[in-house]
């Protein structure tokens, strides 16, 4: 399944196959989006041929579906499994209190009401993404295409009052037209460099009409399982 892997995509798949280990018989387990959740996926996958592991899982996005399903995994809708036992899933920057901007892979709605439906939530990444304090990372703002300009305009102006370095906002885009998400909806990207108060920006952003959500995981993430390119995996909670 590896072969020869990079440093980076080993840090991926180490803590992929640890957190792997975390999925036991008949659980319902939310399957994150992104290159090191698909490393996950295909961990999962080689438990169900080798070992008979049985399990339901919910994924967060149409990719994530399509490569479980390929895997031999049980795909259910979030609505069949009602709640989770269990949510793995990657993060673009992770904090000290395991706070976490996500969405970057596009997903962030699905990835988030996952997240937010399960008992456990769990973290899989890189030690690259372990940050002092959220922000370099853009944070992605997914919003209603109707009126996006304006929802635009109103995001910057409320920035203003918030404690971050950067302001600037840019619409996503996937070649010359607007990325579309599974729920067809637009991405705002925010530049904002440092981001102060999480918490309060969080609750802001949500405020605002237009805004569908936002990539901040504040108080979600239980546990990190952190990655390294020499194979070493730590865990932290
Ligand atoms: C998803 O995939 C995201 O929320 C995050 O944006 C991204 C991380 O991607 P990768 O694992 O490829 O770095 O988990």
């Amino acid at each position: 399944m590896t072969g020869e892997l990079s440093p980076i995509d080993k840090a991926k798949f180490v803590a992929a196959k640890r957190a792997a280990e975390f999925v036991e018989d008949g659980m319902r387990v939310g399957l994150g989006t992104g290159s090191t959740a698909a490393w996950l996926v295909r961990c999962l996958g080689e438990r169900v041929r080798k070992e008979g592991l049985r399990f339901r899982g919910v994924p967060t996005s149409t990719r994530t579906a399509q490569l479980a399903r390929e895997l031999g995994i049980e795909v259910i809708s979030l609505e069949e499994a009602g709640w989770l036992d269990l949510t793995i899933d990657g993060a673009d920057e992770i904090d000290g209190e395991l706070n976490l901007i996500k969405g970057g892979g596009g997903a962030l709605l699905q990835e988030k009401i996952v997240a937010t439906a399960s008992d456990q939530m769990v973290v899989i990444a890189d030690a690259a993404k372990q940050v002092e304090t959220l922000g370099a990372f853009p944070l992605p703002v997914e919003v209603i295409a109707f009126g996006q300009s304006a929802t635009q305009a109103l995001l910057e102006e409320a920035l203003v009052s918030l404690d971050v370095l950067g302001r600037r906002t840019s619409l996503r885009m996937n070649g010359a037209k607007p990325f579309v998400t599974d729920e067809g909806n637009h991405i705002l990207d925010l530049h904002l460099n440092r981001i102060g108060n999480a918490r309060e920006l969080a609750l802001m952003l949500n405020q605002i009409p237009g805004v569908v959500e936002n990539g901040l995981f504040i108080d979600i993430c239980d546990r990190v399982v952190i990655g390294h390119g020499d194979g070493r995996v730590e865990l932290r909670d």
